[in-house]
C-alpha cells in the first residue's frame, strides 16, 4: 500500500536533522523492494520483520517489503528478546531487517533460524528490478495485540484493509498536502503507522519523527520556525497529554505563553487509544486553545468512531461511526440495542449499552494461522466482535468499558492480564496470581499483580521480581503494584473475582 504523488520535490519525511522527499522515499523504496526480492519475482506474502527506529529506514523498509508482495511485521524496538522471538516463531518471518542498533541483538538469533538477515547500510546495495503487480486483497501486514488469550495474536491486515482505513480518515479530518505532522509514537500499532505515518503520507503530507516521546521536545517543535505554508496536526494517546501538561505546569510563565501562542496556530489534534478524561481535555483546551478530537479504534478495525472534525467535540464521547464503516451495538443476545433502524445512526433517547460491533472494509482479514480465534471474533453474518460496551447518547458514542477484565489499557498499550499471570505463574515464589488494572490518572490503568506466595512467611522482594519480569515482557506490562495475598478471591465456579480484587490494592 504505498502511493504515488505528483510532486516528487516535496518533503515527505523530516528526521535526524535531514529531509527526505517523496522522490527519495519512493526510490529508497524501490531499491529495498528489489534487495528483498533478490531473483524473486514476487515474496507472494513471505513475512518480513523488521525491528528499525522511526523515522526515513523504517518508511522505505515497510513500502519495500509491500512493493515486493510481502507482508510486514514491525517489531517493537524496546521490547526485551523473548517477545521479539515469540514474534518471529508466530509469523515464521524468513527475512528481518534491522538497523545498526539492533544488528547485535538479533543476528545469533536469526543465524540460528537459518532465515535472511539484512543489516541496513551493510548488507544493501542499490538494486533496481520488476516489481509484482499485487492485488488489493493480499495480505500486507501484521501487528500483534494482546487479547482474551494469554499470548498475544498476530492481526492480518490487506492492503484494501489499510486503503480503507487511510481513505476514511483523509475524508474525516481533512488531511491535505499542508500537513506536518509530528510522529511520537511507536511504529508497531495503527495509532502510530496508520493515522499518523500512513494518512499523512498518503495526502502528501509532511511527517517528522521523534525517536521517541519527550514533552520538551514536543513543545520545542511547536515552538519551531514553522515550513512554508504547513498546519501542524498533533496525535497521541491521553498519557502523553497527561505527561505534557505536567510538563507545561513546571515551565516558567514566559516559556508557557510562547507555547501556548505556538499551538494554537496548530491544525489538528487528535487523542485516542483509550479514554480521554474530561479533565485532561479541558485542561488541555486552556492549554493549548485546542478542543481535542478523540476518536476509536482498534488494531483489528483500524478507527471505526470519531468526533468530528468540524461540529462538536463531545467531552467522554467518542463521536459518530467514520465514513464507510458500519457500526452496531447488540446485547449479549446479539440483538441490536439501538431503538433506530438503521445501525450507527442516532436517534434522541437510544441509551440502552451493548458491545460495539464493526463491518466495513476497514476491518482485518483474520489472526494469524488462528482459524478458531477469527470465527470467534465475528458474528455469524460477518460483524467484529470487538468487547468494547458504549451507549450510543443523542447521537455520540460514549465508551463504557470491556467485557473482559483481562483487558488491560496503560499508556494506551492494550495488555493481557493472562499474559502476565502466565509468566508470573513461571516464577518460583509465586504459587498463583491474577493481574488487573486499577484506575490512574496518568495511565489510565496501572498494572497491579495480586500473589499468593509459595512461602508466605517470606517476605516478597517487588523489586528483584520487576527486573526478572522485565527480561521477559515489555516494561509497560510489568506490574507496578504487588500486594501479597493468602488467597485469591473466586466464585463459585472457582473463577477469580477481579471487581472484587481490584479494591484490595486500596487497603
Ligand atoms: C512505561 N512506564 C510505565 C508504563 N509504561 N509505568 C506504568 N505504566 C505503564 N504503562 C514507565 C517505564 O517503565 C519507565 O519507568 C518510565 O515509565 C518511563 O518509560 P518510557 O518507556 O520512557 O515511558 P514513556 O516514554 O514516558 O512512555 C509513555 C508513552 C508510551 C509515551 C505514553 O507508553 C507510549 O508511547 N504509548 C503509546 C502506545 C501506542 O501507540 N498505543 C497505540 C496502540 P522506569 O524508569 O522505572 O523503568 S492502540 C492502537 O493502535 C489503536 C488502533 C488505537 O485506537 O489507537
Ligand atoms: P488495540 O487493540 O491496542 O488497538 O486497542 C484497542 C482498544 O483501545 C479498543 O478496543 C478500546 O478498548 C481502546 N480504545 C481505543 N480508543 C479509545 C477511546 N477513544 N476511548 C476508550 N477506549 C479506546
Amino acid at each position: 500500500m504505498i502511493w504515488s504523488f505528483p510532486d516528487p520535490t516535496r518533503t515527505a519525511i523530516l528526521a535526524n536533522g535531514q529531509s527526505y522527499s517523496f522522490g527519495d522515499l519512493q526510490q529508497a523504496s524501490r531499491h529495498m523492494a528489489a534487495q528483498l526480492l533478490a531473483n524473486q519475482s514476487d515474496l507472494n506474502e513471505r513475512r518480513v520483520a523488521f525491528m528499525v527506529e522511526p523515522g526515513f529506514d523504517y518508511v522505505r523498509v515497510q513500502w519495500g517489503i509491500w512493493l515486493a508482495g510481502g507482508v510486514g511485521v514491525p517489531l517493537c524496538t524496546t521490547h526485551p528478546l523473548p517477545a521479539i522471538q515469540y514474534v518471529l516463531d508466530d509469523t515464521g518471518a524468513d527475512v528481518l531487517v534491522v538497523s545498526p542498533a539492533f544488528a547485535n541483538l538479533l543476528r545469533d538469533d536469526a543465524t540460528r533460524r537459518h532465515i535472511r538477515f539484512i543489516v541496513l547500510g551493510e548488507d544493501e546495495t542499490s538494486l533496481e528490478t520488476l516489481l509484482p503487480t499485487l492485488t488489493p486483497d493480499r495480505r500486507a501486514m501484521i501487528l500483534y495485540t494482546s487479547g482474551t488469550t494469554n499470548l498475544p495474536k498476530g492481526v492480518v491486515t490487506t492492503h484494501a484493509n489499510l486503503d480503507a482505513q487511510t481513505a476514511t480518515l483523509l475524508k474525516a479530518w481533512s488531511y491535505s498536502t499542508c500537513d506536518h505532522a509530528l510522529c511520537v509514537l511507536p511504529l508497531h500499532h495503527v495509532h502510530g503507522i496508520v493515522n499518523v505515518v500512513s494518512c499523512t503520507l498518503r495526502a502528501g503530507g509532511t511527517v517528522e519523527f521523534l525517536s521517541n516521546f519527550s514533552a520538551q521536545a514536543v513543545f520545542d517543535w511547536f515552538r519551531a520556525n514553522q515550513l512554508p505554508n504547513r498546519d501542524r496536526v498533533f496525535m497521541a494517546v491521553p498519557t502523553i497529554y497527561f505527561k505534557l501538561i505536567a510538563h507545561f505546569d513546571t515551565l516558567p510563565p514566559d516559556e508557557q505563553t510562547a507555547i501556548t501562542g505556538a499551538m494554537r496556530a496548530c491544525r489538528l489534534m487528535v487523542s485516542g487509544s483509550a479514554a480521554l478524561p474530561v479533565s485532561v481535555m479541558e485542561r488541555w483546551e486552556a492549554i493549548s486553545g485546542h478542543r481535542l478530537l478523540e476518536r476509536y479504534g482498534m488494531t483489528e478495525i483500524g478507527m471505526a468512531i470519531s468526533n468530528p472534525y468540524m461540529g462538536e467535540r463531545r467531552a467522554g464521547h467518542i463521536g459518530q461511526p467514520l465514513p464507510g464503516v458500519g457500526i452496531r451495538l447488540v446485547d449479549d443476545a446479539g440483538l441490536d440495542v439501538q431503538d433506530d433502524a438503521s445501525p450507527g445512526e442516532s436517534t434522541p433517547g437510544d441509551a440502552s449499552p451493548g458491545e460495539i460491533l464493526v463491518k466495513g472494509d476497514n476491518v482485518f482479514l483474520e489472526y494469524w494461522q488462528r482459524p478458531d480465534a477469527t470465527e470467534a471474533a465475528f458474528t455469524p453474518d460477518g460483524w467484529f466482535r470487538t468487547g468494547d460496551v458504549a451507549v450510543l447518547e443523542t447521537g455520540y458514542y460514549r465508551i463504557l468499558g470491556r467485557n473482559s477484565t483481562d483487558i488491560i489499557k496503560s499508556g494506551g498499550y492494550k495488555i493481557s492480564a493472562l499474559e502476565i499471570e502466565e509468566v508470573l505463574r513461571t516464577h518460583p515464589l509465586v504459587a498463583d496470581c491474577s493481574v488487573v488494572g486499577l484506575p490512574n490518572d496518568e495511565w489510565g490503568e496501572l498494572v497491579a499483580a495480586a500473589l499468593v506466595l509459595q512461602h508466605p512467611n517470606t517476605p516478597l522482594d517487588t523489586a528483584q521480581l520487576s527486573t526478572w519480569l522485565r527480561e521477559q515482557l515489555p516494561a509497560y506490562k510489568v506490574p507496578r503494584r504487588f500486594l501479597a495475598l493468602p488467597d485469591l478471591p473466586r466464585n463459585a465456579m472457582g473463577k477469580v473475582t477481579k471487581n472484587d480484587l481490584k479494591p484490595m490494592f486500596n487497603d
